[in-house]
């Protein structure tokens, strides 16, 4: 291995990252543009096991999108519609109530709540939304509203995102997705959905989000019509917010899928490409414990290969996630518990169930038996 990693163009980045040495922009541009996937596989395994043994983590969750419905029209988004097109949909209070109930009758410790930006519906909604959840189910740990959600209800609010956070978080908000973060890049944003949220915009979001006690998620769509040298820049960005809060626990790479987008004359992602974001990240962000491979995106089989390529969590039950499958994704609704455990196992890993905040959640063996999802 070390005589064929000599003759390899990247040996100095791969040595650098062993000897955890943070990478530099160029360093990462370079690994973007080897096709040496074992061995940057292999270093990113390396770090991976340093930072979580052989554990890999799932959770007990639950989506609910609670409304397609939205003001932005983003190219890379089949799941949005106007309030009056055909397909458009949003939950009531009940609905969302019971959804909720039922996941955490079934044993669900999450729920990631995401929607559009809805025109019309009051703060007020979201802030009864979280406070019934948490009164309903107070064991339930309530992950939701995107940075992009956040600052549209700050507006809805007319309060700063810092107000409108410490509310929602009195209201029993637990933490933040990853999502809305896209490509950092304004150039991408400017191509791709120039009515969102900008990159710096995104990223002040969480920084407040943190100082006020609220973790969050972070994440990067690829596979678009981004560059390398734009995936390198928006990891970097990351990185110097984590360095500056700590408030990040994963970051989740999303494979971009095309179907019923402005986008559809693009093709899928490749293997190749999902493995070398997925390695490059683990490399890139030396800060952050985790690395998540979002099974829904990925694919069931290269979430599993995931695990030896810098991954040490493959998300969790899921259920009824809407965003992924409105553009094509030919993964399941969700998958079980058992399915999961099985995956993990054969990748020759321990898997152990985690909350939203990486603690263990410790089950009765007649609790897991009798757990539905
Ligand atoms: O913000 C939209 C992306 C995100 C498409 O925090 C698409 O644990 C692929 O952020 N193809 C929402 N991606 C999902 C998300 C997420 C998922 C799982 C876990 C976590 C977490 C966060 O999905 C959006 C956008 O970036 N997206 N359209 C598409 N066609
Ligand atoms: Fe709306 Fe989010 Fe879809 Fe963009 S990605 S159109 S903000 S739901």
């Amino acid at each position: 291995m070390e005589k064929l990693l000599r003759l390899s163009s990247i040996y100095d980045i791969i040595k650098k990252a062993e000897q955890c040495e943070r990478l530099s922009s160029e360093d990462g541009v370079r690994l973007f543009k080897s096709n040496d996937i074992l061995h940057i596989g292999h270093v990113a395994n390396v770090i991976r096991e340093r930072k979580n043994g052989n554990k890999a983590y799932y959770i007990t969750n639950r989506h609910i999108n609670y409304s397609n419905i939205c003001k932005n029209r983003c190219k890379f988004c089949a799941f949005s519609r106007d309030k009056e097109a055909a397909g458009s949909y949003e939950m009531d209070m009940e609905e969302i109530l019971e959804k909720a109930i039922v996941a955490a009758e079934e044993g669900a410790t999450e729920l990631h709540i995401v929607g559009g930006l809805h025109p019309d519906l009051p703060f007020d909604f979201y802030v009864k939304m979280i406070r019934e959840i948490h009164e309903s189910c107070p064991d339930m740990h309530i992950q939701a509203f995107t940075a992009v959600e956040i600052e549209h209800l700050s507006q809805l609010a007319k309060l700063s995102v810092r107000q409108t956070l410490k509310i929602l978080k009195e209201a029993g908000l637990g933490s933040l997705p990853g999502g809305g973060a896209e490509v950092f890049s304004p150039r991408i944003r400017e191509q791709l959905c120039p009515e969102k949220l900008s990159g710096e915009g995104w990223l002040q979001v969480m920084r407040e989000a943190h100082t006020l006690g609220l973790r969050s998620n972070a994440t990067m769509l690829y596979g678009h019509v981004e560059t390398p040298e734009d995936r390198i820049n928006h990891l970097i960005k990351l990185r110097e917010l984590q360095d500056e809060t700590g408030g990040f626990m994963s970051f989740i790479p999303l494979a971009f899928h095309p179907r019923n987008t402005e986008l559809s004359n693009r093709s899928s992602t490749t293997a190749m490409l999902d493995l070398k974001v997925i390695a490059i990240s683990r490399l890139m962000l030396d800060n952050f414990d985790h690395i998540k491979a979002f099974w829904i995106m990925l694919g069931v089989k290269l979430s599993q290969v995931s695990l030896g390529f810098g991954v040490d969590d493959i998300d969790g039950t899921v259920q009824e996630e809407k965003i992924t499958h409105a553009a094509g994704a030919e993964t399941p609704e969700a998958l079980s518990v058992h399915e999961i455990i099985k995956l993990i196992k054969e990748a020759g890993r321990e898997p152990v169930e985690r909350d939203t905040l990486y603690s263990p959640v410790k089950r009765k063996q007649r609790d897991v038996v009798l757990q539905k999802v």
